[in-house]
């Protein structure tokens, strides 16, 4: 067979990119070998679809073996009555979870997209918002953190049938007590989406949704650290629903290869190292939001509990956007992503605001001195973002810190 030297030669570039420059998407991570392993094996050349015991086609005996292994090892880990590991995707895990228990039309509440939440939960732009009736709560003005109040007033107001939590660019701990209560006061169903934070709740670092809310999803390739994916937990009794959501409502044949990566991870996930590692992607997170703030810059909440932080350019620079920002770091080896910030009045396109994580420079076994050294870097790139000079220097500096702290040797 030809060897494919163009496709393989772009892999390589990627992963000298990956191992040279500093990675601070706060829902990337890097996996370990024994989890890409998984995804590069045979079993990607299995259909599957059903569930183990029941496949529409022969030859399952052994993927069986793989999907019962992961299913079991994620009901561990959250201590969880039933696990879902089909969903391609974190959007495909939400859209499942609200097949199996909405109907078109019912009314749900969510986080705003603009001050934290997720596409999935209820953006117009999304098939979440097209089919279902999302209300939106935010933030409060005052501390920048999720309005109980204003969730509870919603929830009398409006009756939903479910109520969303969790977020992709919110920088506190989400407690699922108090929304559990507003939900059982009016009645309704309590999904949370921890695709974020699921290594920090595996890791100790978070409190468990599980058990308290009625479905959790979640990704299993940010702070979890495994292969791209989702996965969905429920109680006992929603399994079924939630498993027909999943196939056949709305996925085919399930990805074996992926789900015998997340199993993998899973056992990583499980292992007492696991938890020195959410520590320290938090105590990261704590340094280099603190380094940002000594750095001149307005970091949104006054600081972080989980792997992200969001800083707020416009005391920094009012002409500064998101989005040229992100393009200077970009070219001084800096990968972060623009985001908006709490009453933005920027488009989501360009915003005022960058969203910056730790779980891939913690991994890659930077600590707080890294990070104090990092905020210096982001402050001088920005400091004058037209600059070339200073951008070449800052590329240089970057490339000597990854050397040291190499992902991928
Ligand atoms: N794209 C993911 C994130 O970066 O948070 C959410 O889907």
């Amino acid at each position: 067979m030809t060897e494919d030297l163009e496709l393989f030669d772009i892999i390589h570039r990627e992963e000298v990119r990956q191992n040279t420059t500093l990675q601070l998407i706060a829902s990337e991570n890097f996996t370990s070998r024994a989890v890409m392993r998984a995804t590069g094996s045979v079993l990607t050349n299995k259909y599957s679809e059903g569930y183990p015991g029941k496949r529409y086609y022969g030859g399952n005996q052994v993927i069986d073996e793989v999907e019962d292994l992961a299913r079991r090892r994620l009901c561990d880990l959250f201590g969880a009555d039933h696990a879902n590991v089909q969903p391609h995707s974190g959007a495909n895990a939400n859209l499942a979870a609200y097949l199996a228990v909405l109907d078109a039309g019912d009314t749900v509440l969510g986080m705003r997209l603009d001050q934290g939440g997720h596409l999935t939960h209820g953006s117009p732009v999304n098939i979440s918002g097209r089919f279902y009736n999302f209300v939106s709560y935010g933030v409060t003005e005052s501390d920048e953190r999720i309005d109980f109040d204003q969730l509870a007033d919603l929830a009398v107001e409006h009756r939903p049938k479910l109520i969303v939590a969790g977020a992709t660019a919110y920088p506190r701990l989400i407690d699922p007590e108090p929304i559990r209560k507003i939900a059982d006061d009016v009645g309704a169903l309590f999904m949370f989406d921890i695709a974020h934070v699921a290594g920090l709740i595996a890791g100790g670092m978070h409190p468990n949704p599980v058990g308290v809310a009625d479905i959790v999803t979640l990704t299993t390739h940010k702070t979890l650290r495994g292969p791209r994916g989702g996965a969905i937990l429920c109680r006992a009794e929603l399994g079924p629903a939630i498993d027909k959501a999943v196939f056949p409502g709305l996925q085919g044949g399930p990805l074996e290869h992926v789900i015998a990566a997340k199993a993998v991870a899973f056992l990583e996930a499980a292992q007492p190292e696991f938890r020195d590692y959410a520590a320290a992607i938090v105590r990261n997170a704590r340094a280099l939001a603190a380094g940002l703030a000594a750095e001149g810059f307005r970091v949104v909440s006054g600081g972080t509990d989980n792997h992200l932080m969001l800083v707020d350019l416009r005391t920094f620079d009012p002409e500064l956007t998101g989005k040229v920002a992100q393009e200077a770091l970009d070219r001084s080896g800096i990968t972060l992503n623009k985001n908006t910030v709490p009453g933005d009045p920027r488009s989501p396109f360009v915003t005022s605001g960058l969203r910056i994580g730790t779980p891939a420079v913690t991994t890659a076994g930077m600590g707080e001195c890294e990070m104090g050294e990092i905020a210096g870097l982001i402050g001088r790139v920005l400091r004058r973002p037209d600059d070339e000079a200073s951008s070449a220097e800052v590329r240089e500096q970057v490339g000597v810190l990854c050397s040291k702290f190499t992902p991928y040797p």
